[in-house]
């Protein structure tokens, strides 16, 4: 008796120690590579406006030395559309849980003839900003959130400095300003995990993914427009959206929002 306990425990032992076994296999699989694409274009309604000019000046106090290389105007980055009506820097992101998009680690913002470089980043939360200057003159970078007076950092940057490291710790919308050089600005998008893409300058995005196919929801962000979405339907490979229109609702109403 004792011994055919002992041989069906024996048993249940071995089915349990298997079961174990098989399953960190399962866990330590890999994530889906990103492989599908979301493609379309953002296109601006009605006729297309000409970029603003950016004066470039030095700030009451500074001599000419704080603009040296800076260059004497600028074309405003804040609203960029090309003339077939492309417009640039538009942030496309699917967010959700459960996704698992690949980690960027350190995005460089550089500084270069007194711009930030690019306009607008896009980055997950966990991932780092080093901020570098390029330049012959002195920056003073000083980071934002959107909409608050109190800045999360503020730091000299001599010419040849080391480069600065800004976490991206919380999802939210972020800019970068430089104390010198007022015209100087970036946006930093930090979002939670989410596949993203930046138009580039004829307005199209190519945004990779993994999702699995079916309904989600897009999102859009302009630093002109604020934010928007738009239902789509994920194809296996491609998901081609074809013209997205800039919502000129929203840039009217958000005009005056900008910080
Ligand atoms: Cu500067």
């Amino acid at each position: 008796m004792n011994s055919k306990i002992l041989f069906y425990a024996s048993l249940v032992f071995l089915a349990a120690g298997s079961a174990q076994a098989e399953r960190p296999a399962r866990e330590e699989a890999p994530p889906r590579a990103s492989t599908q694409e979301i493609r379309g274009r953002v296109v601006w309604q009605g006729p297309v406006p000409a970029p603003e000019r950016v004066e470039v000046k030095a700030k009451p106090g500074q001599g000419p030395d704080s603009i040296q290389g800076c260059g004497h105007e600028k074309e405003s980055p804040e609203l960029r559309v090309d003339p077939s009506g492309g417009v640039e820097n538009v942030v496309v992101w699917v967010e959700g849980d459960g996704l698992v998009p690949p980690a960027q680690g350190t995005v460089l913002l550089d500084q270069k003839a007194c711009e930030f470089l690019p306009h607008v980043l896009a980055v997950r939360a966990g991932d780092r900003i080093a901020i570098r200057n390029s330049d012959q003159v002195v920056h003073s970078v000083r980071v934002f959130q959107e909409g608050k007076p109190s800045y999360l950092m503020n730091q000299w940057q001599k010419v040849k400095a080391r480069d600065l490291y800004w976490n991206a710790e919380t999802p939210g919308r972020y800019v970068a300003r430089c104390g010198v050089h007022l015209w100087m600005h970036a946006w930093i998008v930090v979002l939670p995990p989410a596949f993203s893409a930046i138009s580039d300058a004829s307005g199209e995005f190519r945004l990779l993914n993994s999702l699995p196919p079916g309904k989600h929801r897009l999102h859009f962000w302009h630093e002109k427009a604020g934010e928007w979405e738009q239902a789509i339907e994920v194809a296996k490979d491609v998901t081609d959206l074809g013209a997205v229109r800039f919502p000129k609702h929203v840039l009217q109403s958000q005009q005056k929002g900008n910080p």
